[in-house]
C-alpha cells in the first residue's frame, strides 16, 4: 500500500505533465503564456546560483541580452543570493552539485531593430549533460535578441525554488521548447491624462508586461483632462498638466522608451485628435473654437495643424516605433456649428461637420505619414469614412460588435480591443470571458486574418492611478497576453480545468516578483446572489 502511494505520487504528475501540459496538476512549474510547441520529461535538475552566461552568434554580445540575463538571475535566485544565514547559525555547509551552471544564449542577428513583426521566436533546451543529451545543459537559440528575451522569460518560469532542498530546480526536464507568437502586436494601453502615472510606475508596468510577453505599450499620453507631456516646440502645452509635478519631461519619455526597448517592448504614443483634446487649449487657447466650445479642436486654423505637426516632429525624435496613434474617437462636432467663425468656414468650404471631422483626421494622418509614421486610428474613423483613410492605416477596435472583420475586408490592418472583453476598467468582466476572446473571430479568409496584427488590453485611467493600476491590469491583461501569444487551441475544452490553475499560478508568480496582481477570481467579478 505504501509503495503503491509513492509510486503514484511520483508517476502521476509527470504523466499528466506529458499528456496534458496545460492541464491541472500539482507538479510545477506552469508556463504563461503557453509555448506553441514543447515536450518535457520527468527529471529534476538543479541550477547553480552562480549561473553564468555564455553567448554565441552575431548578436550574442548584445548589451540587451546581458542586461536581461542579469535581471533574470535576480528573479531566479531571489532566495539563494548572499551568505547563507543557515550556514552561519547552524554551522553546516549545504553543498550542492549543480546540474546546470551555464546558460548558453545564441543570437543569430546583430540587429537590435525593434519594430512590428520583429522575429520573437526562440528555442529553449534544458537537459542534463550526460550520455543521452548531445545538446548543452541550458540553451536558448533565437534569430534576434528579442527572441532571446522571450526565451529568458520562459527559462525563468521553469526555475522554481525548492524550499526543502533550498536550491533552484527545474522539474520535468528535459525540456525542448520551440516557441513563437501567434500575433505580432500584443499591447497594453495606459492613460496618463485621467490620472498621472509616475515614471517608476510606468516602468514597473513595462517590466510586468515582459513577464507576460506583451510587446507594445500604447501610451495614451494626453486627453481632455490633462496634458502632462513636454513638447519642446510648443512649451505651453504642458501648462495643461494637473500641476507642475504631474509632468513628463522629454528625458522621462526617452527613459521610458529605452527601458521598454531593453525588454523588447515598443512604445506607441497616442495624441488623440480632434476630440479628447480640451487640455491643449490651457496653454494655447487659440486651439479652442470658443471659450464654451473647447473640443473638437479648431478645424479652421492652420495653427491647429502647425501645432500637431510640431508635436509629431518632436515626438518622432524620441519614439522610434513606426506606429503612431492619432485617436479620432468619440468626436462630437455639435458645438462647431454654434461657433460663428467655424460655421462660416464650413459654409465656405462647402463641408458638413462630418466632412470637417474627416478633413481633420486625414490632415493629421498626412502629417504623421510625412514624418515616416504609420497611422493608427480608433474605429470610428473607419466607420465614418472608410474610403478616405490612408491605406496604411491600422484600425483600432474598441466598441462591441466586431469592426475588425469589416476593416480587414476593406484591406486595412486591425487591432482588437473589444471593450466587452479587454477593457480592464470594466471590472465586471470575469477572467474566462476575457480569455475566450479571439481577435480572429468573424474572419475566416486567411489573407484577411493576416491583416489582424493582434490585440490590446486597455487600462483607461479614469478609475486607476498609481495606487491601484497594477492590480487592475493583472491578472486579466495576462489572459489577453496568452490569447495573443499562444495557439488558439488553448481556449478549447473546459478552461476552468485546463487554464485556470496555470493562470492562478502566473498571478502568484507576478506577486512573487513584486507585481501587485489581484486574485484571479476577485470579488467584484462575482455578481451578488439575487
Ligand atoms: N478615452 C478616450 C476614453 C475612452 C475612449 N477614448 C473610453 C470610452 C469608453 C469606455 C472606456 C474608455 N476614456 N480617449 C474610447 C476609445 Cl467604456
Amino acid at each position: 500500500m505504501f509503495k503503491f502511494h509513492i509510486f503514484f505520487a511520483l508517476l502521476i504528475p509527470s504523466a499528466l505533465a506529458l499528456h496534458s501540459p496545460s492541464g491541472s496538476n500539482d507538479s510545477l512549474p506552469y508556463l504563461w503564456p503557453l509555448p506553441s510547441d514543447f515536450t518535457s520529461g520527468n527529471a529534476t535538475l538543479s541550477v547553480d546560483p552562480q549561473l553564468s552566461l555564455a553567448v554565441a552568434g552575431n548578436g550574442g554580445n548584445s548589451a540587451i541580452v546581458k542586461a536581461a540575463f542579469d535581471r533574470y538571475r535576480g528573479i531566479i535566485f531571489k532566495h539563494t543570493s548572499g551568505v547563507s544565514i543557515f550556514e552561519q547559525i547552524w554551522g553546516r555547509r549545504r553543498t550542492f552539485v549543480y546540474d546546470i551552471s551555464e546558460l548558453k544564449i545564441i543570437v543569430h542577428s546583430d540587429s537590435e531593430e525593434l519594430q512590428l513583426g520583429v522575429d520573437e521566436s526562440y528555442t529553449l533546451f534544458v537537459s542534463k549533460k550526460d550520455a543521452q543529451s548531445i545538446i548543452g545543459e541550458a540553451t536558448i537559440e533565437a534569430p534576434t535578441v528579442y527572441g532571446a528575451l522571450r526565451g529568458l522569460e520562459t527559462f525563468s518560469q521553469l526555475c522554481t525554488f525548492n524550499y526543502e532542498t533550498k536550491d533552484v530546480q527545474i522539474y520535468q526536464a528535459p525540456w525542448y521548447i520551440k516557441d513563437s507568437p501567434r500575433f505580432s502586436y500584443r499591447g497594453l494601453l495606459i492613460d496618463t491624462s485621467r490620472h498621472f502615472l509616475p515614471v517608476d510606475v510606468i516602468k514597473h508596468i513595462i517590466e510586468s508586461m515582459s513577464y507576460a510577453k506583451l510587446n507594445v505599450l500604447h501610451w495614451h499620453m494626453v486627453d481632455e483632462e490633462s496634458f502632462p507631456l513636454e513638447v519642446p516646440s510648443y512649451p505651453n502645452l504642458w501648462k495643461g498638466a494637473y500641476t507642475k509635478h504631474e509632468r513628463y519631461t522629454i528625458e522621462d519619455a526617452y527613459d521610458i522608451v529605452t527601458f521598454a526597448k531593453m525588454r523588447g517592448i515598443n512604445v506607441m504614443a497616442e495624441v488623440d485628435v480632434p476630440g479628447h483634446a480640451e487640455s491643449w487649449g490651457v496653454g494655447y487657447p487659440d486651439l479652442w473654437p470658443s471659450p464654451s466650445c473647447k473640443e473638437p479642436l479648431d478645424v479652421t486654423k492652420n495653427f491647429t495643424f502647425d501645432l500637431i505637426s510640431g508635436i509629431l516632429t518632436d515626438l518622432r525624435k524620441i519614439f522610434p516605433f513606426e506606429l503612431f496613434h492619432l485617436g479620432g474617437d468619440e468626436v462630437n462636432t455639435d458645438c462647431w456649428e454654434t461657433v460663428p467663425h467655424v460655421k462660416q468656414w464650413l459654409v465656405d468650404q462647402n463641408m458638413t461637420t462630418k466632412d470637417a471631422y474627416k478633413y481633420f483626421v486625414l490632415r493629421a494622418q498626412e502629417l504623421a505619414i510625412s514624418k515616416n509614421w504609420t497611422p493608427v486610428n480608433w474605429e470610428e474613423t473607419f466607420v465614418n469614412f472608410p474610403e478616405g483613410l490612408n491605406p496604411s492605416t491600422i484600425v483600432h477596435n474598441w466598441l462591441r460588435g466586431g469592426i475588425c472583420p469589416k476593416a480587414v475586408a476593406h484591406g486595412f490592418r486591425c487591432i482588437f480591443s473589444d471593450q466587452g472583453v479587454w477593457y480592464l476598467d470594466h471590472l465586471d468582466v470575469p477572467w474566462d470571458r476575457a480569455y475566450r476572446a479571439d481577435p480572429l473571430e468573424g474572419v475566416s479568409d486567411f489573407s484577411q486574418q493576416k491583416l489582424i496584427i493582434g490585440g490590446e488590453a486597455c487600462m483607461w485611467g479614469e478609475t486607476a492611478d498609481a495606487s491601484n493600476v497594477q492590480q487592475t491590469i493583472w491578472p486579466r491583461a495576462a489572459t489577453a497576453a496568452e490569447r495573443l501569444w499562444s495557439k488558439n487551441e488553448t481556449v478549447s475544452g473546459n478552461i476552468t480545468v485546463s487554464v485556470l490553475p496555470r493562470l492562478s499560478y502566473f498571478r502568484c508568480l507576478l506577486n512573487r516578483r513584486g507585481v501587485e496582481a489581484a486574485p484571479v477570481k476577485n470579488f467584484y467579478a462575482r455578481r451578488p446572489p439575487t
